[in-house]
């Protein structure tokens, strides 16, 4: 059996053997450095995706491929049946970030948040004194959480949802950025927690009103709720802060964390939260086969390292402003709107621009890797080692390719 080489031998092996719960922009990525990867063709380009944002730091950063393989040649897995020389350093560095009690290390965001689920769960029946099996979680319209079964149960986007019921019980949905309504949703005395992610990043990179955050914080802690801040893909530096929350100053009860705390090597995801809500669990009780890994848990401390300098937080928050505020003013007719915080940006089209997929394919064809969300956004989210240089090389690309939308 003959090896593929060319782009299109590799799309076909893949087209023949995956599942087809993805369409791909048409590029296979052989090698990347930095901000750059380049295909099996040998063309080059620039990552405006991160992997979502699990690339905060770039690809193969010189200090986190260090760490890994430091600790791939010593021991990589014992599973939690054994204690292991990273987590507990990880651990305590990783509360100490939060300025948070504890933590419970999972794998994926997914995963995570159904951690945050079931803690808070058992701290409504058990603190907060809500009768059994009655706990409400309210969630925001335009959430995305991840992909299983109870996650897509509170999801309002029907392709999420589609052919996947029988939906778990016990969510409450509420317009993104409503405090008003939110006040009335969390007056309900079986309501547990508010699940919210500070910037909605599927959405399509939406920013709440201005000190929506501040009252999220303030209701929930009249209502006796937790703020569950999923701050998996807006953490972390992302969004020109270590925490998106902490653009307004706001702590939440529990931080739901993944994606670039891995270091875009291996997944490693977190719940952060102080004892009245994760000193709840004993053993037993939740667990996963690779959570708390001492290959996972090595990295996380290098990238936990890398964030204490604030470095990329301050990259991000600078460099983002700069960026947001040279697509406004280029002032492209068919975008409608330009909107984001730090690196993470979403350019919304107007809809006689044609959808934001086709414009992503234009903006592959001159060499920038970027993802549409919902049909009419493309969203921009480099490593946050992008240089201004790199920034302004992105942008003679990225505005005659807005401007060639309406044509
Ligand atoms: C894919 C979307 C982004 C997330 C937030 C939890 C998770 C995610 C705020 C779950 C994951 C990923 C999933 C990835 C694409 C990407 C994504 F398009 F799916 F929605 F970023 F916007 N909370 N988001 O953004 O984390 O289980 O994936 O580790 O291809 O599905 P996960």
């Amino acid at each position: 059996m003959s090896e593929p080489t060319t782009a299109r031998e590799h799309i076909e092996l893949v087209e023949r053997y995956s599942a087809h719960n993805y369409h791909p922009l048409p590029v296979v990525i052989s090698s990347g450095e930095g901000v750059w990867v380049t295909d099996v063709e040998g063309r080059r380009y620039l990552d405006m995706l991160a992997a979502y944002s699990a690339l905060n730091f770039g690809h193969q950063h010189p200090d986190l491929v260090k760490a890994a393989r430091d600790q791939l040649e010593r021991l990589t897995l014992t599973s939690r049946a054994f204690h292991n020389d990273q987590i507990g350093p990880f651990l305590r560095d990783l509360c100490e970030l939060a300025g948070k009690d504890r933590a419970l290390p999972m794998n994926t965001g997914a995963e995570a948040v159904e951690t945050a689920i079931k803690a808070a769960r058992k701290w409504g029946y058990r603190v907060k004194g809500v009768p059994d099996g009655r706990a409400k979680i309210v969630v925001a319209s335009g959430n995305f959480h991840g992909r299983t079964t109870t996650i897509i149960s509170f999801s309002d986007d029907p392709i999420s949802r589609a052919d996947f019921g029988p939906y778990t019980p016990g969510f409450v949905t509420m317009p993104y950025g409503d405090a008003d309504a939110l006040a009335e949703a969390l007056a309900d005395p079986e309501v547990v927690a508010y699940l919210v992610e500070p910037i909605q990043g599927e959405a399509g990179v939406v920013v709440p009103p201005e000190g929506y955050l501040r009252r999220v914080r303030e209701l929930c802690t009249e209502h006796q709720v937790l703020f569950i801040a999923d701050e998996i893909q807006s953490g972390l530096g992302r969004a020109g802060a270590t925490f998106a929350c902490d653009l307004e100053g706001v702590v939440p009860d529990v931080y739901v964390l993944g994606k670039a705390l891995g270091g875009g090597i291996v997944p490693i995801s977190a719940v952060v939260a102080d004892d009245e809500v994760l000193g709840l669990f004993r053993p037993g009780e939740h667990g996963s086969t690779f959570g708390g890994n001492p290959l996972a848990c090595a990295i996380g401390r290098k990238v936990i390292e890398l964030l204490r300098t604030g470095e990329y937080q301050r990259r991000s928050a600078e460099l983002g402003a700069w960026l947001i505020e040279q697509l406004r003013a280029a002032d492209v007719p068919t975008v409608e709107q330009v909107r984001g915080r730090g690196l993470w940006v979403g350019i919304v089209l107007r809809p006689e621009a044609g959808a934001a997929r086709a414009a992503c394919e234009r903006l592959l064809e001159v060499g920038i890797l970027a993802k549409d969300t919902h049909e009419t956004t493309i969203r921009l989210a480099p490593p946050l080692v992008i240089t201004r240089e790199e920034l302004e090389w992105a942008l003679e690309r990225i505005v005659p390719v807005l401007r060639s939308a309406a044509a």
